[in-house]
């Protein structure tokens, strides 16, 4: 008989039977020497936009592939097939997060070694996917500058458990009047020395600095190919 509650022993469980899927994952893509980002914000800052762009850009040297959720629509999907790489929708029905397992199931039927990059793009939420490694390189917290400069002392644990912050939308900062003074210092707050990508999937500001930064830490991992297309 033990003295945890039932609802925290479950929880326990399912985590760490995530993290075990999530363990042979990262082994996996790291022998197929695949590279992979995994993006996380709340609804609508500017995800698959982002994500949309990148792999049109990636496209035209590398192999990249995108894995995206959502609760209910394949929208995303569609979206993300016009930059011609290969696309999967992961509909999660009633969940707000992605697990290692679905990334699992969603890989299957796919050569990991013909890809260079994959890209997952988690449910819009900023709580609920924190919690669960997919076996990621990397991931992103998007900030836009829409939501509010105060989101990362709101919502610390997303931004501690993520790599890089990007603040998207920059195109709309001056007509929200964004404090960029105000967000460096939250987000520093959240996530002391967290690297800052400011950019705009309207207008590409910014993409060239994100691709040059991707190139580099891939580039840690696979130091044979580390330059992208203008
Ligand atoms: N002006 C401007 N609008 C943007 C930019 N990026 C995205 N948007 C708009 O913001 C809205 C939401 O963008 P999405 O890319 O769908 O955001 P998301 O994070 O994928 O949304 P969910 O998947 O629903 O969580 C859309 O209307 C986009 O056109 C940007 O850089 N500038
Ligand atoms: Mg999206």
């Amino acid at each position: 008989m033990t003295s945890t509650p039932r609802i925290v022993e479950v929880r326990q469980n399912v985590l760490k039977r995530n993290d075990e899927v999530a363990r042979a994952l990262r082994s996996e893509f790291q022998q197929a020497g695949v590279f992979v980002v995994s993006l996380v914000s709340s609804p609508g800052a500017g995800k698959t936009a982002f994500l949309e762009k990148t792999l049109t850009l990636l496209k035209q040297q590398f192999r990249p592939a995108a894995l995206v959720g959502d609760l209910a629509t394949d929208n995303d999907a569609a979206r993300l097939r016009r930059s011609e790489a290969p696309v999967k929708q992961i509909t999660t029905g009633t969940l707000c997060h992605l697990e290692a397992a679905m990334i699992q199931n969603a890989l299957e039927g796919w050569a990991l070694r013909d890809l260079d990059f994959l890209f997952i793009e988690n449910v819009g939420n900023l709580v609920c996917p924190s919690s669960y490694d997919l076996g990621e390189n990397l991931r992103l917290v998007l900030l836009s500058v829409t939501e509010g400069e105060d989101k990362p002392l709101k919502y610390p644990t997303i931004f501690n458990s993520a790599d890089v912050a990007v603040l998207t939308k920059i195109d709309l900062a001056d007509a929200v009047e964004f404090d960029w003074t105000a967000a460096q210092n939250n987000i520093q707050a959240a996530r002391p020395g967290m690297r800052m990508i400011p950019v705009s999937s309207k207008t590409g500001e910014g993409m060239q600095e994100w691709l040059q930064f991707l190139s580099e830490v891939r580039g840690a991992i696979r130091p044979d190919e580390s330059s992208f297309p203008a």
